[in-house]
């Protein structure tokens, strides 16, 4: 019989402090959510969803890298590594990605990490079903604030898997952090990272503003999820989705915008919008792969391989050292 996975909730997960920051960013000029709020339960599900539709190309890019370059990777991870490596996924969501490195890497022990820790125990019960062979370890955990884990968690050199170009979702200190917090995590072993190459503005807009307007409702349901954490009034209606790709910063930027002028209230605080007034939810940024390069080496990774599709529209890294 499957083993029930070993699930871990750590102190990340703390709703009241969580529902602190996201009242202190509304009241921010301009006001601002950090991304995290975009994943509740259908946050994730939504999420999901975009990387189904025809304009979102990363997820499928990325996983075309794998198809092609699958093997190499993972034996260039593994001399990286060592055998049977700790296999680490960061904002691991349904765990398809990494339950796809199962095969090649045969890792000891697979520790999955998000922040949506409900939709992360599901997909974590089913994958432990098709595999007790490999040890499971859940961890509820907002690693944009800080990337630790408990002490013998990991338990030796570990292969940190941080795919789908999640990394562009922080800005450059941020992300610069995490990378250094990643290395230390892998102690020893290897970084093994998706990132979002830059693109014609066209392609990005329209990945991130799609017709069936899914990621409209991905960023809409932000306001939901705020109206529970909170126990604020937004209501949806009076907001838009609005996506632009910024070429200087080389990144897309997400935003609601309010369609006309309203007052959110929420226990111990409100704040009001003028039409057109905006709350940024996100940023998404595009690298050039000399730039990736140069920030993994500046977060201390001596040794870096870079695979890229065709079209050079994304690029799969693979940093040790
Ligand atoms: C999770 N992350 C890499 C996605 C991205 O492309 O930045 C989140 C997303 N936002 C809108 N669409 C997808």
């Amino acid at each position: 019989m499957a083993n029930a996975p070993d699930f871990l909730q750590l102190h990340g997960i703390d709703e009241r402090a969580l529902a602190a920051e996201a009242a202190a960013g509304l009241v921010e000029s301009p006001a601002r959510v950090s991304p995290k709020f975009l994943y509740d339960a259908l946050g994730s599900r939504l999420f999901d969803a975009i990387t189904e539709l025809a304009e979102y190309y990363p997820t499928r890019t990325e996983a075309s890298i794998f198809a092609a370059h699958g093997a190499e990777i993972c034996s260039a991870a593994l001399g990286m590594t060592g055998a049977a490596p700790a296999l680490v996924d960061l904002g691991a969501g349904n765990c398809a990605k990494a339950a796809r490195l199962f095969g090649p890497l045969r890792p000891r022990r697979y520790v999955a990490v998000d922040i949506s820790v409900d939709f992360l125990r599901e997909a974590l019960h089913a994958l432990q079903r098709e595999h007790p062979e490999i040890e499971m370890a859940g961890v509820g955990l907002d690693f944009s604030a800080r990337l630790q884990l408990p002490a013998g968690l990991v338990g030796g050199p570990a292969l940190v898997f941080f795919p789908g170009s999640s990394i562009g979702n922080f800005g450059p200190e941020p992300a610069l952090r995490l990378l250094r917090e990643a290395r230390e995590l892998a102690a020893g072993g290897a970084l093994l990272i998706g990132a979002d190459l830059v693109k014609p503005a066209a392609v990005l807009e329209a990945a991130y503003d799609d017709a069936l307007g899914v990621t409209a409702a991905f960023n809409l349901n932000m306001l939901e999820h705020l109206n529970r954490l909170l126990g604020a009034d937004f209501r949806v209606r009076e907001w838009r989705h609005v996506a632009l790709y910024d070429a200087r910063l080389s990144r897309i930027e997400m935003h609601l915008e309010a369609r006309a002028a309203t007052r959110v209230h929420w226990p111990g605080g409100e704040r009001s919008f003028l039409a057109g007034e905006r709350i940024h939810t996100e940023i998404s940024c595009k690298w050039r792969p000399e730039a990736f390069e140069a920030l993994l080496r500046e977060a201390g990774f001596a040794d870096i391989r870079r695979w890229t599709d065709p079209r050079g529209w994304f690029g799969v890294f693979l940093a040790g050292g």
